[in-house]
């Protein structure tokens, strides 16, 4: 049988849904085996109905498709319209944020507060808002105003791109990506690849990657920090991750998706005295909330919530049979949850307007009435705890502890005094060769990969290597899964380097960023470690990278796109569908390195792809001139023969 996961619990689901008769993601995707080869190259064109065109790969048969578009331009379309297809995504999340921060200072929601006041001034003042009033609910309103101003901004440059570094600024308006406003790329970009419009394949990868900055610099950077006024900025705190979080004797709710302003205040409602009581009512002996997907990530940064999984373990955690409600909002929710939850007790709620399956009950989210909604909901879930079937119940043992809730402001907070950061730790820490770099390791899972392999193994080989990680998304859910979260248990990993900076500073050698949108903070922090100094003036120059090594979504399409435009160089697999175009290819794995200072590695084996970015970290360190690398990488031997050789490469030093 095929490989399936290297998460234990994972393994034993799919056993139980096999005897339980149920069909997951695993097996309809095998369903689809083999897939469209021309799909796969991206040749084929739906652009109009003329089509579907496809281009002959091997040349012998059509070159163009009907209306004359050659590959070059049907490849890079397809790229261009799943990017805007993210980004749309990515920022309709930060506008919806924004709508709820200015509606409950305008004090017309139920239940919500502004938590982070400090953050709120902080960025008032960034935003040229006077702050002298001191009114919270005042300035809550013009920046959540101001930020909503930003998607529909005609001209001029998205308010929060000025956060970049110059030069990274001069060469966004030199090839004209300065995104002007958040929505308007993205509909530029889809008026751009309607039939009879761009065809030349560079110009429609340039407004691509405009739409996309607008996402990473723009969109999700608004989510973030909105997000951090609203219900707090994350700061550490401890959790474990892993399907084993699900009670065996508690009302296990399970909330799925992304925005967290529903799932914040079901963790919230099912926390109260009122619910904890019903529970104990119904013969629970209280009430669980652990999320799946980047939700998870929203309530385990801020309140510790507990992981129950990523997203290919969305319909396994209903198969465990403990599932007592599962609450979905919007993004990466799994249609096939339809199919798996009936053959269970598990209510499947989905609560957004933009989200409806087949057979969900719809409570539908209002920020007016979300405290009655959160209530509505909960209590729909506790009691149906009697229905469980005790017979059916498997919950696996799997469940790891984890530490959470890093943040560009807090994560040398400690060490740099009270009111801003010092990233000197870590940049002296790289150009004493004792860090050879940090690199994000973010994005999805696929079912064309086997499950959590290519994050676990990349970022192992990394961590060897003396190299800081830095995660979000399904990547992190991973990561936390298997203790690399686990500031103790995580340092045999550590090549010594990277393992002296982490026990004096305190910190897992992965540090959990957030969700996708928390991506931006990738960003900010690249802002403040060039602007400590050292190690170059520009995001590109920094010994930097990213990788999304099981890609999935759309996001992840923008995603990757922003973050190369601003310099980082990023492993993407399964690659775009790319290589039915060998121009397209090449620029965005070569040629994009002129024009923004780094590119695409598309790379299948996890294994090779963390070697060539080691390689890249190391170009990046010689051009900077830095010292060599402290310590010889970690070579997989044991604890004690590791601490050995550290000895002795101390004493040689
Ligand atoms: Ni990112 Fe989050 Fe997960 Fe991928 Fe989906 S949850 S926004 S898209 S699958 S990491």
């Amino acid at each position: 049988m095929k490989e399936r996961s290297v998460d234990k619990a994972t393994l034993q689901m799919l056993e139980k849904a096999k005897c339980d008769n149920v069909c997951t993601a695993f097996e309809r995707s095998d369903m689809q085996d083999p897939r469209c080869g021309f799909g796969e190259l991206g040749v084929c064109c739906q652009q109009c109905y003329m089509g579907p065109c496809r281009v002959d790969p091997f040349g012998k048969g059509a070159q163009y498709g009907a209306c004359g578009i050659s590959v070059d331009g049907i490849v890079a379309r397809n790229i261009a319209r799943a990017c805007a297809v993210g980004a749309s995504a990515h920022s309709d999340h930060g506008r919806d944020i924004a709508h709820n921060l200015y509606m409950t200072a305008l004090g017309k929601t139920q239940g919500y507060s502004i938590v982070d006041e400090r953050k709120l001034f902080v960025i008032a003042e960034e935003f040229g808002i006077d702050t002298s009033s001191g009114d919270t609910k005042k300035l809550a309103a013009e920046v959540a105003h101001k930020c909503l101003e930003q998607f529909g901004q005609q001209e001029g440059e998205v308010l929060t791109t000025q956060r970049a570094p110059e030069k990274q600024k001069e060469r966004w308006r030199k090839l004209k990506v300065m995104p002007r406003g958040i929505d308007r790329e993205i509909v530029e970009m889809l008026h751009m690849v309607h039939v009879g419009m761009d065809a030349d394949y560079k110009n429609t990868l340039l407004h691509a990657i405009k739409a996309a900055v607008g996402d990473g610099w723009g969109g999700s950077m608004i989510a973030t920090d909105l997000t951090d006024i609203q219900f707090g900025s994350p700061n550490p705190v401890r959790s474990k991750a892993n399907l084993g979080v699900l009670g065996e004797n508690t009302v296990n709710i399970v909330v799925h998706g992304h925005e967290p302003t529903l799932s914040e205040m079901i963790v919230k409602v099912a926390r109260s005295p009122e619910m904890k009581a019903l529970a104990k009512q119904k013969g629970a002996e209280d009430v669980t909330v652990a999320g799946i997907c980047c939700t998870a990530n929203e309530i385990l940064m801020r309140q510790g919530a507990p992981l129950a999984g990523n997203y290919l373990q969305q319909e396994l955690a209903i198969v465990t049979g403990a599932v007592e409600a599962m609450i979905v909002d919007v993004q990466c929710i799994m249609p096939g949850l339809n199919q798996v939850a009936p053959c269970y007790h598990t209510k499947l709620i989905t609560t957004s307007k933009k989200v409806r399956i087949p057979g969900a009950i719809h409570y539908q989210f209002e920020e007016e009435r979300a405290v009655d909604i959160a209530k509505k909901i909960v209590t729909e879930a506790i009691e149906n705890y009697p229905k469980r079937d005790r017979k059916r119940v498997q919950i696996p043992a799997e469940s790891s502890e984890l530490v959470a809730g890093f943040t560009t402001e807090n994560v040398f907070y400690h060490l740099g005094g009270k009111f801003r950061p010092s990233y000197k730790p870590l940049n002296e820490g790289i150009i004493q060769g004792r860090l050879r770099g940090v690199v994000g390791v973010v994005g999805c899972n696929n079912t064309k990969t086997v499950h959590d392999y290519n994050h676990l193994t990349f970022t192992k080989e990394l961590l060897k290597h003396d190299v800081l990680i830095v995660t979000t998304g399904c990547s992190a859910g991973c990561l936390c899964k298997h203790g690399l979260l686990d500031s103790e248990d995580a340092l045999q990993y550590c090549g010594y380097g990277l393992r002296e900076i982490c026990e004096a500073v305190g910190i897992p050698p992965v540090l959990h960023v957030g969700s996708c949108v928390d991506n931006s903070r990738i960003l900010t922090a690249c802002i403040e470690m060039v602007k400590e100094g050292g190690i170059g003036t520009d995001i590109s120059q920094l010994p930097v990278a990213g990788s999304a090594p099981e890609a999935m979504s759309h996001k992840a399409t923008s995603i990757g796109l922003y973050v190369v435009a601003s310099g980082i160089t990023t492993h993407f697999n399964p690659p775009f569908q790319v290589h039915g175009s060998k121009k397209v290819l090449d620029y965005l794995s070569n040629e994009m390195e002129k024009d923004f200072g780094a590119n695409f590695i598309f790379e299948g084996d996890p294994k090779k792809a963390a070697q060539k970015i080691i390689a890249h970290l190391d170009k990046k360190r010689e051009a900077l001139k830095l010292k060599p690398m402290m310590y010889p990488p970690l070579n997989g031997e044991t604890e004690k023969a590791a601490a050995k050789k550290q000895a002795a490469a101390v004493a040689g030093n």
